[in-house]
């Protein structure tokens, strides 16, 4: 392709970019074996949506904030956040129920042995649901925490039949419009089974569920070595992928920032996706979602830094050429193919990206207009109190 021709579409790609922003990741948050607090962490939900507004202002590409139902719609009132969205300019996007934190989940939520905690779980999701209407929100998120330690102790088929009747009901209480997410994730919190432990689970689950149930990618919850753009390549095929919750990692659900260790497997990702688009000439209508919580890089520039990354790996899997690629498949050019892929990635968009933020009223480097701002001393300084006082994030 003529870089020209290369450039335009990469451009028309930034245009049609969105991805959604965590309200988790403004939080104070840590590992398990400790919590770090940051100065600048926002505490409130009011807080959340101001500094997920600055991430948007700057980026141009994060319109939409996540919420967990426990920690950010306590007591199920959904006004202060449809206001909160209203008054920063944001829309709220999927929505959580938390299915992991109270004691009674010990042993699992939708899969558990207690038809009490069970119906518990269900009656969680059944309030999401509500709520996600209210705040017209179209995607409801699940990531169970289900599973075993200890070989024996679970009825492995007994707890998946228990997961699709839950997620059958869970599917029958949507609202129009909306659609069920389903996560997956090998291990953690449960070592030796996850009830969703894969894509093919979730796969196989979401097909049960009914027909706006579709299976999400977390591109943290796979074993190293997996090749993750396979699976969305399928996914993709079966009509079954629903979206992405990004991040990246070194060993396993590490919450770094995406791209900061392999940039070229979200580009190999992305560019299934768009190889899938070009040949249909239509959006795949996947959910481009962040999973990220910083414990050591400051909240919002790391946020900052995702979405930047994010947008320019898109345009780089925009560059591809499709139909070059498709040709040297055919007549098995291997070297000609891998070149192709290579060399889109390769290539430097930040030129790229820069002018179409500028193009668009944005700054051109995001990192510095958002330091220049003084938004995160301000904050820090604003936000003291919750310090003094020992309050805690969720
Ligand atoms: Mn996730």
């Amino acid at each position: 392709m003529k870089p020209k021709l290369a450039d335009e579409r990469a451009l028309a790609a930034l245009e049609r970019f969105e991805i959604e922003l965590p309200s988790w990741g403004f939080a104070d948050t840590g590992t398990r074996f400790g919590k770090y607090p940051q100065p600048a962490a926002a505490h409130t939900l009011e807080e959340k949506f101001a500094d997920a507004a600055q991430v948007h202002r700057f980026t141009g590409c994060c319109p939409r904030l996540a919420l967990h139902v426990l920690w950010d719609l306590p007591g199920g009132d959904a006004r202060s956040a449809r206001e909160l969205a209203e008054r920063h300019g944001l829309r709220v996007g999927s929505l959580h129920p938390n299915l992991f934190q109270e004691p009674e989940y010990k042993h699992g939520s939708l899969a558990n042995e207690l038809e009490p905690v069970r119906e518990k779980a269900l009656a969680q999701v059944r309030e999401t649901i509500r709520l996600a209407g209210e705040l017209q929100c179209e995607e409801i998120s699940l990531w169970l925490a289900d599973g075993s330690n200890y070989p024996g102790t679970a009825d492995i088929r007994a707890r998946r039949r228990r997961l699709e009747t839950a997620l059958q009901a869970a599917h029958a209480a949507l609202q129009p419009g909306q659609r069920l997410l389903v996560e997956y994730k090998p291990f953690e919190p449960a070592f030796y089974h996850t009830d969703i432990a894969d894509w093919g689970m979730a796969l196989l689950l979401a097909r049960a569920a009914g027909p706006r149930a579709r299976v999400l990618v977390d591109t943290g919850h796979h074993y190293s070595g997996q090749n993750i753009e396979q699976i969305v390549a399928w996914l993709l095929h079966e009509d079954m992928l629903g979206g992405f919750h990004f991040n990246d990692r070194r060993y396993a659900d590490d919450d770094l920032t995406l791209g900061s260790i392999d940039p070229y497997q979200i580009f190999r990702i992305f560019a299934e996706i768009q190889a899938y688009e070009a040949e249909r000439g239509l959006a795949a209508g996947l959910s481009y979602m962040i999973d990220q919580s910083h414990n050591l890089k400051p909240k919002i520039e790391a946020m900052l830094q995702t979405a930047m990354r994010a947008q320019e790996l898109w345009a780089k899997a925009a560059r591809v050429d499709y139909a070059a690629l498709a040709e040297h498949r055919a007549a098995q050019r291997l070297i000609e193919a891998e070149e192709t892929l290579q060399t889109a990635f390769w290539d430097d968009v930040r030129p790229l990206s820069r002018q179409w933020r500028e193009a668009r009223g944005l700054p051109a480097d995001p990192l510095a207009a958002f330091r220049a701002s003084g938004y995160a001393e301000l904050a820090a300084a604003a936000r003291k109190h919750h310090h003094a006082s020992g309050a805690s994030y969720a």
